[in-house]
C-alpha cells in the first residue's frame, strides 16, 4: 500500500507512525506530510528518514490511504481532493463525522458498513471511542434508555501546547497557555469551545456520536467533559440505565468477552483502571462495575484508555488495516 500520513508531524501523527510500525502495516511507499513550516524535514519510520512533503505533492502521488490527523480545516479542504484521485482518506478529526454521508467507524463494532465506496470515513473522538467500546456489548444484551458520563480528559487531548502549559506549570516556569486557566491543580469544566445550548462541543461529541455508531437514536447521553492535569489517558465516570435488568456478573463477563475490552475491577485488592496503567495500550479498561442503587436496571462503571492510541491513531489503523483485509481500497 502507498499510504500517506497527514499530519505526521503533530502528536496524534507521532503515536500513528508508532502504531503503523508495530503492527507492521504493509507500506510499500510511505508519504509524510504536514504544513508548508516543515516541508523538506526529516522524520525517520523503522530506521528509515523521510523528508515531510506537502499536501499537494501528497495528491499528486495518488497514495491508497491517506490517514489524517491535521485538524479539521485541512480535513474539510484536503480530504475531497484524496478522494477525487482515488485515495482513501481516514480523517481522525470532527470534521466528517456527522456528515450523513460519511460512515463514522470504531472498527470492533461497524467497520462491517464499510464498503469500496466509501472514500473519507471519519475516527471517532477519543472519549466517544473508549465509551462506546465498553457501551456496545451492553447495549446488544440490555437495551440502553440513557447514558449519563463525565469525563476526566488529559492534557493531550488538547495537543502539544497543552502539555507543555502543564509542564511549565508543574516546573513552576512562565509559558504560553493552551487554557484560560491554570491547569496544574486544577480542574477545569471545559473541554473544547462552548455551544449555544451552554454544552461543550465535546459533551455535544459524546452525546451525537455514540448514536451514529450504534446506529440506533433510541437511547439519549447527556455529558459533562472536565480536563484534569493529567498527561495523557482520558477516565470516564458511566452510569447507564437499560430498558432490561442484568446481572452483575454478566455483564463483567460479556465486557471480558468483548475484543479490545479489558475488565479491571476488584475492590478487595484496589484493582481499577487508571490512566497510568492504560498508558501506550490499545485496550480500553472498565471497572468500578456496580448497580446504581438509587435506579432500576442502572450500571455504574469507570473507562479509562489511552486517547492518543485507541482513541486516534490505533482506532485509524485499526480502520486501514480492516480496508485491506477485506479489499476494500
Ligand atoms: P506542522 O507540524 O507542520 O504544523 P498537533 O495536533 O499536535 O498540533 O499537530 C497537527 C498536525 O497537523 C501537525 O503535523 C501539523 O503540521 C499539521 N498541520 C497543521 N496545519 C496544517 C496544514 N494547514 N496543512 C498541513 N498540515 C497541517
Ligand atoms: C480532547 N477529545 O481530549 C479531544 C481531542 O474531536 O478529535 C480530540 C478532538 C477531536 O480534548
Amino acid at each position: 500500500m502507498k499510504v500517506a500520513v497527514v499530519g505526521a508531524t503533530g502528536m496524534v501523527g507521532e503515536v500513528m507512525l508508532k502504531v503503523l510500525s508495530e503492527r507492521n502495516f504493509p507500506i510499500t511507499e510511505l508519504l509524510l506530510v504536514a504544513s508548508e513550516r516543515s516541508v523538506g524535514k526529516k522524520l525517520s519510520y523503522k530506521d528509515k528518514e523521510y523528508a515531510i512533503i506537502g499536501l499537494a505533492d501528497a495528491v499528486a502521488a495518488k497514495p491508497d490511504i491517506a490517514i489524517f490527523s491535521a485538524g479539521g480545516d485541512t480535513s474539510l479542504e484536503w480530504a475531497p481532493k484524496f478522494a477525487e484521485v482515488g485515495t482513501t482518506v481516514v480523517d481522525n478529526s470532527s470534521a466528517w463525522r456527522m456528515d450523513p454521508t460519511k460512515k463514522l467507524v470504531v472498527p470492533e463494532i461497524n467497520a462491517n458498513e464499510l464498503t469500496k465506496e466509501d472514500k473519507i470515513i471519519a475516527n471517532p473522538n477519543c472519549s466517544t471511542i473508549q465509551l462506546v467500546m465498553a457501551l456496545a456489548p451492553l447495549h446488544k444484551k440490555y437495551k440502553m434508555k440513557r447514558v449519563v458520563i463525565s469525563t476526566y480528559q488529559s492534557v493531550s487531548g488538547t495537543g502539544v501546547k497543552a502539555v507543555r502549559q502543564l509542564e511549565n506549570e508543574m516546573a513552576g516556569v512562565q509559558g504560553e497557555m493552551a487554557y484560560p486557566y491554570p491547569i496544574n491543580r486544577n480542574a477545569l469544566p471545559h473541554c473544547d469551545v462552548f455551544l449555544e445550548n451552554g454544552y461543550t462541543k465535546e459533551e455535544m461529541k459524546l452525546a451525537r456520536e455514540p448514536q451514529k455508531i450504534l446506529d440506533d437514536r433510541s437511547f439519549s447521553i447527556s455529558a459533562t467533559a472536565v480536563r484534569i492535569p493529567t498527561a495523557g489517558g482520558h477516565s470516564e465516570s458511566v452510569n447507564v440505565e437499560f430498558e432490561n435488568d442484568f446481572d452483575l456478573n454478566d455483564v463483567r463477563r460479556l465486557l471480558n468477552d468483548t475484543p479490545g475490552v479489558t475488565v479491571q475491577d476488584n475492590p478487595d485488592t484496589n484493582t481499577y483502571p487508571m490512566p497510568i496503567y492504560a498508558h501506550d495500550k490499545d485496550e480500553v479498561f472498565v471497572g468500578r462495575l456496580r448497580r446504581d442503587e438509587s435506579q432500576r436496571n442502572t450500571l455504574n462503571m469507570w473507562i479509562v484508555a489511552d486517547n492518543l492510541r485507541k482513541g486516534a491513531a490505533t482506532n485509524a489503523v485499526q480502520i486501514a488495516e480492516y480496508l485491506v483485509k477485506n479489499q476494500l481500497v
